[in-house]
């Protein structure tokens, strides 16, 4: 990644103690990835995305910046994409998945805050990320509380517009978000200078539907007893879809999709037969945390699916395409991203609902249920889950963690035990 020293020093950033994440960032994914055997080779532009992570997309961001282009950082599923894409904007992920940005959280946050929101607030402080440093406007959501919070300081040093979610799923809390998208729409235009209109917002709903329907394509091929592809692999390429550009995003993974196709035909696992089946639950995992799943795919175990925000809560269900007024857009934008079940609405009963449904139609064997440090909201549902699996008689795990590898060999103990119980 070299080749972008300059554009790194003209974003700002701190060269010195990013060249530290250059550095581990490669062995990491070397050991946790490349030491997989029989990989789909449609795995080689994802491998490639992250070998530039912090050079590629960053550079094509400011091309298009130049071009007069804003890009929007977001956090969240719940945050419209479709909106800033109808203005010609762009939209990038922003969480933070990795320790190292940790430290820099805590200089301005308790400790006790969730690793997630740590990360991507000392990613922004310390100038040790690009994406953090080029997005134009930030966009930040009501959903927990340290987010509320966090969105204050980083306010101090980036423009941040916040949307306000509802935390209950009533008729009148869907109408209220659709006023919410609304006035993100217009707070849009404003800033982008570029009008959204029925058409625009048409188009950009059917671009983010055909990448929903590409990812949900990947995940259909996960449910089949003969595994093309490993849940490390799959779980890379819901972390990148949250950066890339969505209509080469949907392109590469339809591209990959023939081949896992073609692998179930042909009886081509990555997995010997009769590997257990887990389903992942929980907070989301942002790049570059593949802890859990390198653990869970080296003890014995495959990860078929994961309910998580980086997994199937990013692509289930489509924005209806037949509306044509805005008007009519918005309220469609607002039922579909309402369905999306985050433990910040009271009550919750759906992610129930989709857990126990996922975890028959991708066979799993198991479920483990992940919940970020400090994270409060997942890790006070995770009775209720743990609770409607048992009495479905589906063994499930409860496990806590953070993003440092402290709890690595604990956690393997703990999965090993689980995998071997599960027979
Ligand atoms: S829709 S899961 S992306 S809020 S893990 S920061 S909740 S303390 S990330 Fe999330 Fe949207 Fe919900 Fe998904 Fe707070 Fe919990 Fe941290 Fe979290």
């Amino acid at each position: 990644m070299s080749d972008y020293v300059q554009m790194w020093k003209d974003l700002g950033m701190d060269l010195e103690t990013h060249d530290n994440l250059c550095q581990v960032l490669p062995t990491a994914f070397g050991d946790v990835y490349l030491s997989q055997e029989n990989r789909p080779e449609g795995m080689n532009f994802w491998d490639f995305v992250v070998s530039e992570i912090h050079g590629i997309r960053p550079s094509e961001l400011l091309e298009a910046q130049k071009k007069g282009q804003k890009v929007f950082g977001t956090f969240c599923v719940y945050v419209p994409d479709e909106v800033v894409i109808a203005a010609n904007g762009i939209v990038t992920g922003l969480c933070g998945g990795s320790q190292f940005w940790v430290p820099g959280g805590e200089k301005v946050l308790p400790k006790s805050t969730c690793p997630l929101i740590k990360a991507s607030v000392g990613a922004r402080l310390d100038r040790t990320c690009p994406f953090f440093r080029i997005a134009d406007m930030y966009v930040g959501e009501t959903t927990c509380d340290g987010k509320k919070k966090a969105w204050e300081i980083l306010g101090e040093d980036v423009p941040m517009y916040i949307m306000d979610l509802p935390q209950m799923k009533r008729e009148k809390d869907i109408q209220k978000w659709a006023e919410e998208i609304a006035a993100f729409a217009r707070k849009v235009e404003e800033f982008t200078g570029n009008a959204i209109t029925p058409e625009t917002l048409g188009a950009a709903i059917h671009t983010i539907n055909e990448k929903r329907k590409a990812l949900a394509r990947m995940y259909e091929a996960r449910k089949s007893k003969v595994l093309p592809i490993s849940g490390k692999d799959a779980l890379l390429v819901m972390q990148i879809a949250f950066f890339d550009d969505p209509v080469r995003c949907a392109q590469m993974t339809n591209k990959l999709c023939d081949e896992l196709e073609q692998r179930i035909q042909d009886g081509v696992s990555v997995f010997p037969a009769g590997t257990k089946r887990i389903l992942l639950t929980g907070t989301p995992l942002a790049i570059p945390n593949w802890k859990l799943h390198h653990i869970i795919e080296t003890s014995g175990a495959a990860v078929v699916c994961e309910e998580m925000c980086t997994g199937t809560r990013y692509f289930e269900n489509l924005v209806d395409e037949s509306q044509t007024t805005l008007e009519g857009q918005f309220m469609a934008l607002a039922q579909r991203y309402m369905k999306t079940n985050c433990a910040c609405f009271t009550p919750n009963t759906g992610r129930i609902d989709d857990i126990l449904r996922m975890a028959k139609e991708y066979q799993v064997d198991g479920v483990i249920d992940v919940n970020l440090k400090f994270c409060c909201l997942y890790d006070t549902e995770g009775y209720t889950v743990e609770k409607a699996l048992k009495e479905a008689g589906i063994p499930v795990l409860g496990i806590e963690t953070d993003y440092t590898d402290t709890d690595a060999e604990q956690l393997r103990t703990r999965v090993e035990a689980f995998v071997e119980m599960l027979g």
